[in-house]
């Protein structure tokens, strides 16, 4: 008996010792989860993005028909962003028209991001974007090749035939949508046809 009297007082006392230590680890803030997805989830151009719609990316490369692109990207977890268009780094900040924080279970767990990309002019551009995470971990990157539209209801100019003047079909120099005749050979008739076109 006097025993148990012992070991129960010795219980209460451990108990009442771990009670009233400090509790700081459990009062600090969890630690923010490092980014574990970055990702294009959809495309828009100008009217789409007016009608909030957006294009689901299932590939890494799309074609497009107007120079202004609309990219939706979900994160989760924190981490630094970029944005490279052919290597050469923008400014989130000028290029983000829209973010929606992901809440779950009251905490914020990633966010989705809507950005607008200009001047994509050239035939083919290379969108990269990519979330360092804060600690330890890989960079998680993202691309999407995006292609120009070739717009082959427009008219050559007189100046673009001439590029491939005297080129037959099966020549590297040959360009089909020069050749407005269709007779094999980009000459001085499709020249004529551009010309009388242009007036
Ligand atoms: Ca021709």
């Amino acid at each position: 008996m006097k025993h148990l009297v012992k070991l129960l007082s010795l219980l209460i006392l451990t108990l009442g010792i771990l009670l009233s230590m400090p509790t700081t680890n459990a009062n600090a803030a969890p630690a923010a989860p490092n980014v574990s997805y970055f990702k294009i989830v959809g495309v828009a151009n100008e009217e789409m993005f007016k009608n909030s719609q957006f294009q689901n990316v299932g590939t890494s490369e799309i074609t497009i028909d107007s120079p202004t692109l609309y990219l939706k990207v979900v994160q989760m977890g924190y981490g630094n962003r970029f944005i490279n268009v052919d290597g050469v780094n923008l400014d989130e900040r000028k290029i983000e028209v829209k973010s929606q924080a992901i809440i779950n279970g009251g905490v914020i767990v990633g966010w989705e991001r809507i950005y607008k990309i200009d001047n994509l002019i050239k035939d083919t551009q290379k969108i990269e974007v990519g979330c360092i995470p804060m600690g330890m971990g890989n960079v998680i990157r993202d691309t999407l090749i995006v292609h120009k539209k070739n717009n082959t209801n427009t008219m050559p100019t007189v100046d673009e035939i001439s590029k491939h003047y005297n080129a037959k079909k099966g020549e590297p120099n040959y360009d089909e949508r020069c050749d407005l005749n269709k007779d094999g050979i980009i000459d001085i008739f499709d020249i004529v046809i551009a010309s009388k076109n242009s007036k």
